[in-house]
């Protein structure tokens, strides 16, 4: 009989149900295309994504897919597991940014214990739009990071940070052609890929989903960083937020307010004597911050009362 061996890898694409995984960097880190996957794990109807760790099965044949280990996080849009980091990318201009869009995915990575960091894109085209955009986020305490790849403005302090993050998962994400390949090809220029470029549509300023699949690159070892097709508010559709009494929790700029509103149940929606209302006021919490709470507070309200 055959020897079975078994190994544990990390998948880093899947494409129509074949998996491409990568050994860890200590035994090689080669990499492997082509696998399927079987196994009882596939019955508990959970599908293997890129970012899992799994455990593969030579029974002679080769590889294959057998078992998915225990997940720090999983994401539907983009399809990732494990992540560390989630890059938020939005161009100042050609897409032009729609409200709301990065507040949304920041409660996601809330959510799901990701740290987000905003990247604004192709800054040379509205610089002020630029500054003004990631000073509302480092307001709320992330980081934020204004790119022109055109002008080779912004890159090598973001490659600085990336750099720093040796040891994790992250990924780009956001709307189609807001600049997300072009910035992985600026940043990690020495690897032997080039994420294919698209063009964006002058009339209707929408990108041509030109990335099609979620693709992780090792950029150091047991480093990776995927980039991954651009997404619209509307896939957030269905999307399981969170419920509405966590919700003010997922906005880190509310945290030294909460709990000391007039009323215990306070929805810091319309209620007298809110101190998140008062504070967005006295300019404390950034305006488009708290109107994106309002607007996910109306989405995850009326989901609930739906589903009941
Ligand atoms: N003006 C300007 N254009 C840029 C900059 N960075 C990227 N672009 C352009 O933006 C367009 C879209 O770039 P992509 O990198 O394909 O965008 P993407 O976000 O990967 O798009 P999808 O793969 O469709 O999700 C291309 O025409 C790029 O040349 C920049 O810094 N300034
Ligand atoms: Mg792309
Ligand atoms: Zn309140």
């Amino acid at each position: 009989m055959a020897e079975i061996l078994e190994a544990r890898a990390k998948i880093i694409s899947c494409v129509g149900g074949k998996y491409t995984v990568a050994f860890p960097s200590c035994e090689g880190g080669r990499t492997v295309g082509n696998l399927a996957a079987k196994g009882a794990f596939r019955h508990e109807r959970i599908k293997p994504l890129p970012g899992d760790d799994v455990i593969l099965r030579d029974d002679g044949t080769g590889y294959f897919i057998t078992g998915i280990c225990g997940r720090k996080n999983s994401l539907i849009r983009p399809p990732l597991a494990n992540l560390d980091v989630l890059y938020i990318v939005t161009s100042c201009r050609t897409p032009a940014p729609v409200p709301g869009f990065a507040d949304k995915i920041t409660v996601i990575c809330e959510k799901n214990n990701i740290s987000p960091v905003i990247i604004v894109t192709k800054s040379e085209l509205d610089p002020d739009l630029a500054d003004r955009i990631t000073s509302v986020y480092r307001a709320c305490g992330y980081k934020a990071f204004s790119t022109s790849v055109e002008k080779s403005d912004g890159v090598d302090a973001l490659r600085e940070f990336i750099d720093g993050k040796r040891g994790t998962v992250s990924a780009f994400c956001g709307a189609s052609g807001v600049g997300k390949s072009t910035l992985m090809n600026a940043l990690f220029p020495e690897l032997p890929f080039r994420c294919e470029v698209g063009d964006v549509s002058r009339r209707i300023e929408r990108g041509k989903n030109t990335t099609r699949t979620v693709m992780l690159y090792r950029t150091a070892p047991d480093t990776y960083v995927a980039d991954t097709p651009g997404f619209s508010m509307l896939d957030f559709e269905r999307f399981d937020l969170c419920d509405k009494d966590e919700l003010p929790y997922m906005f880190p700029e509310f945290s030294r307010y909460l709990c000391r509103c007039k009323y215990t149940k306070c929805s810091h929606t319309k209620e007298d004597g809110c101190l998140i209302r008062e504070a967005v006021s006295r300019g404390e919490i950034p305006e488009s911050r708290y109107a994106s709470y309002l607007s996910l507070y109306e989405d995850v309200k009326n989901k609930k009362e739906w589903e009941k």
